[in-house]
């Protein structure tokens, strides 16, 4: 599940470019292994390119959960993996095959079924592994994944091989029991409510040992881990470290959310939520030691469609009893687009010559208005912004913007009641850092005011692949003289 949305959020908590160590970035999967190329090449959490234009979606069918942690508020989904605040209807296992089978015939790109709540999978086993079990059989093309807190992990690791999941997360927030502690009040364990210290300790054991379990059967595992300023922010990159040595493969490291109105311990007690550059810079500093992911929506429990849309509302189920599916040409169908989708991503590996960027070259944050993986969103459309920073060593994803609606079309104008003009405020406030943004086309009036924020608009790459794009307003840029000039600014101040 998705976290909540921090108004001024970062990029996409996705993966990266090889040079910062993240290894779900296009050219760290061309150095995979295949067989985990394969695993991972059309997983939208697993590789970044992937998520452009594949889909997931979640099923809720797991209510129970067997710890609390204190970012969570239980009328809400899982926060581990989700986004507080947003309730899943919650789902049989026989519902929740109905509405996958639904749901990959009518978006044929979706590669990967998780169960991410709205409690723990793990807390919920019955429900969790009939669902899987069903699935396997009637939409074998389909990836399983599972996310959990890790509590009952060590126990299921044999199970989990069984129904082929070959993608797991765990949370985990802290390898120190006096930290864990202060993240969770309780876990409940061998029919027990234990407390403080001892329940974290046994948390992060369970934690440790499901992971080493699971590397040894070469499944999959990305950690989660929730950044809490003032609690485990300085801890994490030794939690990087330790869960790399141990065979993750990919740290997800994602915001805090904790507003008083979510009704969370954190919430009502005014611990807050880190900023962008907190978050920035803590990945950075992860992604020293492993595979970072920043492209991460914090997803709700019953999420469905590429990440960062939510198509959830079109399959609900009684939609879906009134549709009239052909699930054999569906099939054949889904079988087309992966070829496609998966001959698009190869092909747009080759990245540009850029010569007139020299090594001196000072980085450039650019925002782009994406859609399927080019720059193809007009501007007074995005809701969000992907951010990539351009530098002599290539192109990397840093993460992504939160943005509303300015522009709504012709018969209104931008996202709920706020005016158009405070929404473009708001957006170029999110854009902070980034000296260009490329859409498909951007309005006059937010053109101006761009520029005057010090952010040049940029048209003129519309449709391209969107690394190949940033590549090319760099190189612009360059032989235009603005990287060197900034350069030299910098060393006067
Ligand atoms: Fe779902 Fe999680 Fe599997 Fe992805 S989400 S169970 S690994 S298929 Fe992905 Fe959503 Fe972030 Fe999770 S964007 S919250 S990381
Ligand atoms: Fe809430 Fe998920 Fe934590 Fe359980 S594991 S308390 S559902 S955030």
């Amino acid at each position: 599940m998705e976290l909540p949305v921090i108004s001024n959020a970062p990029a996409e908590k996705s993966g990266g470019c090889s040079a910062s160590g993240c290894g779900s970035a296009p050219e760290a999967l061309a150095h995979l292994p295949e067989d985990i190329r394969r695993k991972v090449q059309d997983h939208p959490c697993y590789s970044e390119e992937a998520h452009h234009h594949f889909a997931r979606m979640h099923v809720a069918v797991a209510p129970a959960c067997n710890i609390q942690c204190h970012y969570c508020n239980r009328k809400y989904d899982c926060a581990n993996e989700s986004r507080p605040g947003v309730v899943s209807e919650l789902l049989d296992p026989e519902q929740a095959v109905r509405k996958v089978l639904a749901v990959a015939a009518a978006i044929p790109q979706m590669s990967v079924l998780g169960i991410a709540g709205p409690g723990d999978a793990l807390a919920n086993p019955r429900r969790t592994f009939a669902t899987f079990r069903a699935l396997a059989e009637k939409a074998p093309d389909l990836k399983l994944c599972l996310s959990t807190n890790g509590l009952m992990l060590p126990q299921y690791v044999d199970e989990i091989a069984r129904h082929n999941i070959d993608h797991v997360t765990i949370t985990i927030n802290c390898l120190d029991a006096e930290i864990g502690a202060r993240i969770y009040p309780w876990i409940y364990w061998q029919n027990c409510r234990l407390r403080g210290v001892e329940a974290a300790r046994i948390l992060i054991g369970q934690q440790q040992k499901g992971l080493e379990m699971l590397a040894a059967r070469g499944i999959l595992v990305k950690v989660n881990s929730v950044l809490i300023p003032g609690v485990n922010d300085a801890h994490l990159p030794e939690v990087s470290r330790t869960v790399k040595a141990k065979g993750a493969f990919l740290h997800n490291v994602m915001p805090l959310i904790a507003e008083a109105g979510h009704g969370t311990w954190y919430g009502l007690t005014g611990q807050r939520s880190p900023s962008a550059a907190e978050l920035q810079a803590l990945q950075d500093a992860c992604a020293g030691d492993m595979a970072m992911m920043r492209h991460c929506r914090q997803c709700r429990a019953d999420a469905v469609g590429l990440l960062g849309e939510d198509r959830g509302a079109e399959f609900t189920l009684d939609r879906i009893d009134a549709m009239d599916i052909d699930y054999a040409a569906a099939m054949a169908r889904r079988e087309e687009v992966r070829a496609a989708l998966l001959g698009r991503l190869a092909a747009a590996r080759t990245p540009a010559v850029t010569e007139a960027v020299t090594a001196a070259a000072r980085p450039v944050l650019m925002a782009v208005a994406a859609k399927n993986g080019v720059v193809g969103e007009h501007f007074g459309h995005a809701r969000e912004f992907l951010v990539y920073e351009a530098s002599p060593a290539g192109v990397r994803f840093i993460g992504h913007r939160q943005a509303a609606r300015y522009c709504g079309g012709a018969d209104r104008c931008g996202d709920g009641d706020a005016a158009p003009e405070s929404i473009l405020e708001r957006t170029i406030a999110a854009l902070a850092g980034c000296e260009a943004v490329l859409c498909a086309k951007v309005g006059i009036e937010p053109w101006g005011r761009l520029e005057a924020a010090g952010i040049a608009p940029n048209g003129e790459h519309a449709l391209e692949p969107i690394e190949d794009a940033v590549r090319a307003v760099y190189a612009e840029m360059a032989a235009a003289g603005k990287l060197a000039q900034a350069a030299a600014e910098r060393k006067v101040a």
